[in-house]
Order: C-alpha cells, then structure tokens, then sequence
C-alpha cells in the first residue's frame, strides 16, 4: 500500500531488437532523419519516438510534461511499423517536398504527406514555410534524438542522438539528478553546422561511446559518443544506404 501522493516507480523494460542508429540527418530539403537496423532481424518501432527537443524525456507522466515550442517535434513511429535487417526507415519532415526532391517517397513523414507514407504521431509543431512546406530541423544548429518510451515507465530510454551546429549548445542534453536518471555525460561533441551538407553516420560501432551507466539501450550513455569522429558532414545526400 502506498501512502498518499507516493507513487509506484516502475521498473525499465528492456528496449526490443538490436541497437538502432541515426545514420544520417539532412536539414534542409529534402529535409531528413534515416534510422538504421544492423541486426539480423527485423525491428518493431512500437515505443521508438524522434524529437530534436532537449526535454523529450519529460513525456512520462513521472516527468512532468514539457512547456511547448514553436518548432519542435517529439513523434512517435505509428503502431505496428517495423524496420526489417540492414534496412533504413527514412523519416521526412514534409513528404510533399521529399517526394519531389529525392524522386521516391519517404518512408515516413511528420508533417505533411503525399499519402504514400506512414504518418508519425504525437507534438509536432512545424514552422510553415510561405511554399507550404515545412521545415523542423533547424540550419544553424539543431540536435535530433532517438529514444524509447514503453508508454508506461517513469523513464525513458535514450537510443541515439547527435548534435550539430549550435544545436547541443542552445539545447543541451542532460538529465542528470532528474528522476532516477543516471548522470549523463558532456556531449560527447557537436558537429559543425551542415551548411547544405547531410550528417552521415561512418561508424555503426559508436566509436568510443561509454557502454555502461547510461540512460541508454543496454546502459550506454548516448549522450558520450564522440560524433566527430562516427559522423561525417558531407554531401550528397544519402536517403536508404550509407
Ligand atoms: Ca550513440
Ligand atoms: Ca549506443
Ligand atoms: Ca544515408
């Protein structure tokens, strides 16, 4: 029995499948994030969200909800999508312009679609642009996480992330002394600002990410990965393959 106003703390469910990565993020159109399955089999998204906030992990009840903003997205992978082995699920912010650009449609959009993608779902707040067109990930800088909620625990758990430009500085990282999250370390570093290049992963191993004591998947603290060295800015852009 639980004295008035205490609360069950719930224990961490493991996150499903192999370790998913951010392989690639292009800020401008076709604007992008690409997330990679290396595993062997294929991947339920169920639980798996997308945010470029530094509060995404006050959506649990435990918490507290997070204030808002103009600009921002925290949206999750509709239900029953599933990423297949050495696959990549390409997630557009506007479906209309990818289409056009990158000849094909994404796989998935978080705001407008042409009908030929899965929608993510949840606080997508997009700055229209006079075209229409809607641009989420901000060019001068901008950070973009992958995480898992399983809807139900105090916690979330941290999947990948990346910083760049003056991203991680505007919007640090850390939740250290919240809940009963674990310290999470210092960026492990910032990328330049892409500058009409893409992000594109060139290290599926994390490089020298910690492995231990984190708020990640299998306890890795996503928030030590030295990107500089696992990511390279460069062009063109690469939607489906490395
Ligand atoms: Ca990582
Ligand atoms: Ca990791
Ligand atoms: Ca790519």
């Amino acid at each position: 029995m639980l004295a008035p106003g205490c609360r069950k703390e719930t224990t961490l469910v493991p996150v499903p499948g192999p370790h998913l990565l951010i392989t690639e993020v292009s800020d401008r159109p076709p604007e992008f994030i690409e997330v990679y399955n290396p595993g062997v089999g294929p991947v339920p998204l169920d639980g798996f969200r997308l945010s470029d906030r530094s509060d995404y992990w006050r959506l649990t009840p435990a918490g507290g909800g997070s204030a808002g903003a103009v600009s921002t997205f925290l949206a999750a992978f509709p239900p029953g999508t599933r990423l297949g082995p050495r696959a990549y699920a390409v997630v557009a912010s506007d479906g209309v312009s990818f289409r056009a650009l990158a000849g094909r449609p994404a796989d998935l959009v978080l705001g407008r679609a042409t009908g030929a993608e899965g929608v993510m779902t949840g606080s997508i707040l997009p700055p229209f642009h006079p075209l229409g067109e809607i641009h989420l990930l901000t060019n001068a800088g901008d950070i973009v996480v992958l995480f898992w909620w399983d809807g139900v625990s105090d916690l979330v758990q941290d999947v990948d992330m990346v910083a760049y430009g003056d991203g991680g500085a505007k919007w640090p990282i850390d939740k250290t002394g919240a809940l009963r999250y674990r310290p999470d370390a210092a960026l492990g570093g910032i990328l330049p600002g892409l500058a009409g290049n893409t992000l594109q992963r060139i290290d599926l191993s994390e490089g020298d990410e910690s492995l231990r004591d984190g708020n990640g998947i299998a306890s890795h603290d996503e928030t030590s990965e030295p990107v500089e060295r696992s990511f390279a800015v460069r062009g063109p852009a690469t939607p489906w393959g490395p």
